[in-house]
């Protein structure tokens, strides 16, 4: 039946234009996002997660309601004096984990719009080279916390 044969060929489009693009595999997952909470008056704050990715990608931007603008920094040692480098891009390797943690790579929130209270979340999209945006919520811990806790109260 030709008749049969072209609206099925027309239809199959239009499905494929309606399947959000979450629908796809993603290529890269962000585990265990945590952020350090702020005091009222600070400007600036650190979210740190880890990456996993399925095939070799990069971290490009990030974004949250929360801050005027986001940069990926890395800590380094120069000569002595910790200092803080925005980092274009952070090469991501298929099946090794990136960690970003306190004194090496992390997700700087800069301009906050509010302080980051300890016990709540907020929104963060991480962009990628190649695979899809990732959006996760934000655990804020303690303001001299090391990592994401594992012991929440109610
Ligand atoms: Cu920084």
């Amino acid at each position: 039946m030709p008749a049969m044969t072209r609206r099925t060929a027309l239809v199959l489009p239009l499905l494929a234009l309606v399947m959000p693009a979450g629908a796809q595999t993603a290529a890269v997952t962000v585990e265990q996002p945590w952020a350090r909470a702020t005091t009222a008056s600070a400007k600036v704050g650190g979210a740190f997660l880890t990456f996993k990715a399925v095939a070799a990608d990069a971290v490009i931007s990030a974004s949250s309601p929360v801050a005027g603008m986001v940069e990926l920094h890395q800590t380094v040692n120069d000569g002595g004096v910790m200092k803080m480098q925005p980092v274009a891009r952070l090469e991501l390797n298929a099946g090794k984990p990136v960690e970003l943690k306190p004194g090496g790579y992390h997700i700087m929130l800069m301009g906050l719009k509010q302080p980051l209270k300890q016990g709540e979340t907020f929104p963060l999209t991480l962009t990628f080279e190649h695979a899809a945006p990732v959006t996760v919520q934000v655990k804020i811990e303690a303001a001299g916390a090391m990592g994401p806790g594992h012991m929440h109260t109610m």
